[in-house]
């Protein structure tokens, strides 16, 4: 588990749930087998939905388990939901489980659900209601399929028995990450950045890639910037990630629409904020000072 803990180096914040926003639908992406290979999920909203297959829908039965792995905080309170495992595609018994800490310890399973639910149409479908994250951190949850129960370590029992179909795993209760990164505006400025709010230009900003955050991951669609960090400003990204620091490391270049950025005299920062290919929110605040005409002074 530790594979996915960023040293210390990423540092996150609780930011209340939006209690409007919908579920992020995700698709599954294998190969997410073995647990080290768990395929990351995170949702602005706190909720997603995932798409997933066990093995094949038509053809040989393939031996085929799936891991997810998000990001939650102490005390979050989540449920894990299985629908349409049975009566989809081609219908599988599923079974999930939950792990934590450093060496993938099982926290929860569950095989068959405790009663029906809105997604399901027979209690086959795996659900664990109300599981308490203890500590704030990486969980990964697993999907198998019956009598294939998980063990600690997140490998399966039967590992012959596999059974295949299609299923959606519904992720509820986890209070999303907002992860702090580190950005440059126009990177190669020696000093502050100086912005000119008059200025019909653009403003380059660089997104620092770092042990934690990778810039060529970062959705460029999802990215605003400016005096608060909300303003809808992008004009472009870069295509190719450029290594603006030196550090070895390719950091991705965007550009925004300095009057739509809506600095004014006195603003000491601006502030990106944006979201990851996976659905992770990151935030970060560059230093910068404002130059307007002279003639102001
Ligand atoms: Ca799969
Ligand atoms: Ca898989
Ligand atoms: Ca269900
Ligand atoms: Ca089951």
């Amino acid at each position: 588990m530790r594979r996915y803990i960023h040293a210390g180096l990423v540092s996150a914040l609780a930011l209340a749930a939006a209690g409007t926003a919908q579920a992020a639908q995700i698709d599954e992406s294998e190969i997410n087998h073995p647990i080290g290979f768990a395929q990351r999920v995170d949702a602005a909203s706190g909720g997603m939905t995932i798409a997933g297959v066990l093995g094949n829908l038509t053809g040989t039965e393939s031996d085929d388990t799936d891991y997810f792995v998000f990001h939650g905080m102490e005390g979050d309170v989540v449920t894990l939901d299985i629908d349409g495992g049975w009566g989809g595609a081609r219908s599988v018994d599923t079974v999930i489980a939950i792990f934590g800490g450093s060496s993938n310890e099982m926290l929860r399973m569950n095989d068959d659900a405790s009663s029906l639910d809105d997604g399901s149409t027979s209690r086959a479908d795996s659900r664990l209601d109300n599981f308490r994250l203890p500590a704030s951190g990486y969980y990964v949850v697993g999907v198998s399929n019956y009598p294939r129960y998980f063990m600690n370590g997140g490998a399966v029992t039967n590992p012959s028995r596999y059974k295949n179909g299609d299923y959606k795993l519904v992720i509820s209760g986890v209070t999303p990450q907002v992860q702090q990164i580190n950005i440059e505006i126009k990177p190669g400025n020696d000093g502050l950045a100086p912005i000119n709010p008059r200025s019909n230009g653009k403003i380059p900003v660089a997104l620092l890639s770092s042990t934690g955050f990778d810039a060529m991951n970062v959705d460029p669609q999802s990215l605003s910037f400016g005096a608060t960090g909300a303003e809808a400003s992008l004009s472009h990204c870069g295509r190719n990630g450029e290594d603006v620091n030196g550090d070895g490391r390719l950091d991705l270049v965007c550009h925004f629409e300095n009057q739509k950025a809506g600095f004014a005299k006195g603003d000491l920062e601006g502030i990106l904020q944006g979201r990851m290919k996976y659905g992770t929110r990151f935030e970060g605040r560059g230093l910068l000072k404002v130059v307007p005409e002279k003639r102001d002074f």
